[in-house]
């Protein structure tokens, strides 16, 4: 764990500078706890990408602290903020739902929907990697039949990982892939079925009730799947990702998040504001392009992360 910590740090290195580094640099220039540094600080969260009614609730609970405990000393201000978000993370990730747990299902099926490019596909690759090397039977589903070249790629990483993937020709619907898919994995009684859908974007009306008609056909061979249906969203795109979560949750039940690309972003405090608006769990983070970059999020872990010198 603490291994993981230290490197979690590394990798969000620029978030960590962009928000824990310019709430320190606000505080050593002011040198005064007033209205002024207060604002400034509001400033400086809603800048990080937390979100601008959660900065506002932040800022609230600070200016509360200072008042009731008479706070003067700057240092402190810093200490009482970080305490606050760190209470926010925890307490929004309290739940055993907020994990992703393969549960006693068989088979147990992840469906995987997102923009283009974000990273679905990679994950994919990288979590079948995780269940395999945990003794799982895996099965890969290809429904991406729009992409040229999204099946050749799914299939590196399903030989990577060494579990069978079940694909059709580029084109075929991609509902009926999934269907004939899963018909398959029941067939061979796996434990973990993992789907990969095109991109699509998510003001296109008709490529969301595409998704609504995958969701119908999974439910006619395993009528309570998908057990888990994550939105895979791109850290870098900040606030974006919020809005693209309420419309894709429009048309799938989004159960939880995977936030990609956490590495090489400062928008990282997206993090933060996710389940507080959208009460849906970041249930896994990407920092980086290796399988072991694939983690559950952990939101105690992510607070040391992002404060801890
Ligand atoms: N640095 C970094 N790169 C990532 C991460 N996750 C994915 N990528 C990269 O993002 C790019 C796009 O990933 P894909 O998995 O192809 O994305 P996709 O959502 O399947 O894309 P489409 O199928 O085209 O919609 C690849 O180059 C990945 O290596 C991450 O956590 N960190
Ligand atoms: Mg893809």
């Amino acid at each position: 764990m603490l291994r993981f910590v230290k490197k979690l740090k590394e990798k969000i290195a620029k978030t960590k500078n962009n928000f824990i580094g310019k709430i320190a640099e606000a505080i050593n220039l002011r040198g005064k706890v007033d209205e002024d540094l207060l604002e400034e600080l509001e400033e400086i969260l809603i800048q990080a990408d937390i979100g601008v009614d959660l900065s506002i609730d932040i800022i609230d609970k600070l200016r509360a602290e200072i008042r009731i405990h008479k706070i003067t000393e700057t240092k402190k201000v810093q200490e009482i903020l970080e305490e606050i978000i760190r209470d926010i993370l925890v307490l929004d990730y309290s739940q055993e739902e907020d994990k992703l747990k393969i549960l006693d299902r068989k088979p147990f099926i992840i469906m995987f929907v997102g923009v283009n490019g974000v990273g679905k596909t990679t994950s994919i690759g990288k979590l079948a990697k995780r269940y395999k090397d945990e003794g799982k039977s895996v099965i890969i589903i290809a429904a991406d039949t729009f992409r040229a070249a999204a099946i050749e790629q799914l299939a590196i990483w399903a030989d990577r990982a060494n579990v069978p993937m079940f694909k059709q020709e580029q084109g075929n619907d991609p509902a009926s892939v999934v269907y004939n898919g899963i018909a398959f994995a029941v067939n061979k009684n796996a434990d973990i079925v993992l789907i990969d859908t095109a991109g699509r974007l998510h003001n296109k009306v008709n490529l969301m009730k595409e998704l609504g008609k995958i969701d119908k056909t999974i439910k006619k061979i395993v009528d309570d799947g998908p057990h888990e249906t994550l939105l895979v969203v791109d850290a870098t795109t900040g606030q974006n990702a919020i809005s693209q979560a309420k419309l894709f949750n429009e048309s799938s039940n989004i159960t939880g998040i995977v936030l990609t690309k956490l590495d090489g972003t400062a928008k990282g405090g997206i993090v933060i504001g996710i389940k507080h608006q959208l009460k849906i769990p970041v249930k896994l983070i990407g920092i980086g392009e290796t399988p072991e970059d694939l983690r559950d999020f952990n939101a105690e872990e992510f607070a040391t992360a992002l404060f801890e010198k």
